[in-house]
């Protein structure tokens, strides 16, 4: 048996260097170059372009914001990472977002982003994203685009199969990757079969002020969770989760958690949870996690630490969880628009298996049950089998759909996206994709009413698309036009980090939303000075606290002395311009940390402790006016021991 596997396995494996290697570049695309695909991604020098497209940056912990079709990059979003440019998890104010349980983790993977939702169709209020890593939830707000809120996820490890909300918003649901011992302790991995457990995370969004709150968790068997989608339209109050390693394997998974034919897809019952909640089945666990909130009047983030959550579990609760079997260690778990179908990408199988809503509401209703696993009944593959799309292609992960009843499904080993008709299954059209593709998005795909203009392809591997840069070289996306009957490739562009999932939604949803500035009589930051007749130094021991202004083209005080060596000062500076696209920036010589970048009517803060005596120059880091190289200053550092009195100064001699 295990023969058969490992030949199977190798067989796929070698494909897969096949599928990498058998695109020669540039030569081979004709596609893009043979038509006029160039004008249909050309957005003219001041245009805007039709479609945001947020892309989950991976491994560097944001997430981007694209232009669709042109590619262009507009903006990264630190989330999860700290980010220099930004100051984000260097200054005072965002420090704050980083912390966890374990600390503060200035880094993690962040994998798929979700745009929030009304009566299934996007709205363009916030974009979701998980990391993966330490397992949190991100929320960015699209008036600003900045993270504003963070929740950490206990009892879960690899926080993969998140973050996707459902219908209305009403909760952001996350999955545990991992299974682990809940609650945490010391016990031997060989154990892991029967005593690991995974849980699955409902975390509410307040439909007035978008606030989080970690509703309810489910205690699972210790499968791995890998990927989930809503249930819409139909299937509203249904969220259906992969799984792999069923086999509870906790060694060389890649032989050891290949061996079930088949694994599952969990449908979860959400709103059975209400009412077990309401009934009183939850039980209070202690746990221990961060909510991390980012104020846009103090432009500061504050951490509250929590002790508990509300646990369901799914073995003692009938009608919570149903397990639909899945051939074969499913990937991508994806609901079509209407919310009839759900698509389990079987990574090791041939075909494509689709099951059906409803007739896995008709099995349930009939108890139609083959057997049980940890007390969860699991269905028949036939009582609850839509259709099964033959031959697809090699190593399914993903499927995304348009507004016309057509599916595309990326295949990683075969690199390729593959065109098919939901409901009759039949294969309509396969493109290359260079090479190795992940996901693939279509805006509005992940909801009731996708816009299926473009497709955009998100690959794993260029090898030699574009100039190489070393032994590391980009990750890449790539632009389909799919209104026709066959897909069109337009278009190839690098990525930030490695792209997962992205997210897209019409530009005109978002922009006629976008804050221009801060408005400076809102400002309640603790240190904000709202005119330059505020600006003064304060001494509070050791403590020296700078209440400083920008405005162009000078920052006031822009001398101070009588700072001293061993002193911690804090450099707190309010931007006082009210006009779009002007900050102000500060860099301070020998300062551990990074610059900062403050918005019209923000105030931002960093810490410098000098070293050694001297006169210390700061400056403006962001190009503002004509005079932007005017814009500096000095700090007088007197010995330890001197006497000399704080001082400050502007525009006197
Ligand atoms: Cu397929 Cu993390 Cu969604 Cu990457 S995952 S590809
Ligand atoms: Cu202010 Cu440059």
């Amino acid at each position: 048996m295990r023969n058969k596997i490992n030949i199977v396995l190798t067989v796929i494996i070698l494909m897969g260097l096949i599928g990498c290697n058998t695109g020669t570049g540039n030569q081979n695309s004709k596609g893009a170059l043979g038509s006029n695909a160039a004008d249909k991604v050309y957005v003219a020098p001041g245009e805007y372009d039709e479609y945001y497209a947020f892309i989950s940056g991976g491994f560097s912990g944001q997430l981007s914001v694209y232009g669709l079709p042109s590619g262009r990059l507009f903006k990264v979003i630190p989330v999860f990472s700290q980010d220099a440019e930004k100051a984000y998890g260097y200054n005072e104010e965002t420090k704050a977002m980083l912390n966890t349980s374990f600390g503060f983790v200035p880094w993690d993977d962040s994998h798929h982003p979700d745009i929030s939702q009304t009566n299934g169709e996007l709205d363009g209020r916030y974009v979701f994203i998980n990391g993966n890593n330490t397992p949190r939830i991100a929320k960015i707000d699209l008036t600003t685009f900045e993270t504003t809120e963070i929740i950490e996820i206990p009892n879960s490890a690899g926080n993969h199969s998140s973050s996707f909300v459902t219908e209305n918003t009403e909760y952001v649901v996350a999955g545990t990757r991992f299974s682990v011992p809940i609650p945490q302790r010391d016990m031997s991995i060989k154990e892991y079969k029967g005593n690991f457990k995974g849980t699955l995370s409902f975390i509410s969004v307040d439909p007035e002020d978008g606030g989080m709150d970690l509703k309810f968790q489910i205690m699972m068997p210790g499968f791995d969770y890998d990927l989930a989608h809503p249930g819409r339209g139909v299937s509203h109050g249904w969220f259906f989760f992969s799984t792999y390693n069923t086999e509870e394997a906790n060694t060389l998974l890649e032989v050891n958690a290949s061996q079930n034919d088949k694994d599952f897809i969990a449908a979860v019952n959400w709103k059975k949870a209400e009412e077990y909640i309401k009934a009183g089945k939850g039980k209070m666990m202690p746990t221990k996690y961060a909510h991390n909130v980012y104020d846009d009047k103090t432009h500061t983030a504050t951490t509250t630490m929590k002790d508990q959550v509300l646990m369901l579990d799914a073995s003692e609760l009938p009608g919570l969880v149903y397990l639909l079997p899945t051939p074969k260690s499913p990937h991508g778990c994806d609901v079509d628009p209407t919310g009839e179908y759900i698509v389990g990408n079987g990574k090791l199988s041939a075909n494509l298996t689709v099951h059906s809503f409803t007739k896995m509401l008709d099995a349930i209703e009939n108890e139609k049950f083959d057997g049980e696993a940890y007390g969860i009944p699991i269905l028949k593959f036939e009582d609850v089998l839509a259709g099964v799309v033959d031959q697809a292609g090699l190593g399914p992960l993903h499927t995304e759909f348009d507004d016309k009843g057509n599916a595309y499904t990326s295949f990683f080993i075969s690199s390729e996206v593959v065109k098919w008709k939901v409901g009759t299954w039949e294969v309509i059209d396969r493109q290359p994709t260079y090479y190795s593709i992940g996901h693939l998005m279509i805006p509005g795909g992940n909801s009731r009413k996708p816009f299926g203009k473009y497709a955009l392809a998100m690959n794993k591997i260029t090898k030699d698309r574009y100039l190489p840069t070393g032994p590391e070289v980009t990750q890449s996306a790539q632009l389909f036009d799919i209104t026709g009957e066959k897909m069109e490739l337009l278009l190839d562009f690098p990525t930030i980090g490695e792209p997962h999932y992205a997210a897209g939604i019409p530009a005109d949803i978002i922009m006629k939303n976008s804050k221009k500035i801060f408005k400076l009589e809102e400002n309640e930051h603790k240190y904000a000075i709202t005119t330059e007749a505020g600006a003064r130094v304060e001494r509070n021991g050791k403590e020296v606290h700078i209440y400083m202004s920008t405005i162009r083209s000078h920052f006031n005080p822009d001398n101070i002395e009588g700072i001293k060596v061993g002193d911690k000062v804090y450099f707190h500076v309010t931007n006082l311009e009210q006009d779009y696209d002007v900050p102000h920036g500060i860099g301070m010589i020998g300062a551990n940390t990074s610059e900062l970048l403050i918005m019209p009517g923000q105030t931002e803060s960093f810490i410098w402790e000098p070293k050694a005596v001297g006169v210390w120059p700061f400056y403006c880091t962001d190009f503002c006016s004509a005079l932007h190289q005017e814009m500096q200053g000095y700090v007088r550092v007197s010995p330890a021991s001197s006497s000399i009195e704080l001082s400050w100064s502007m525009g006197e001699d």
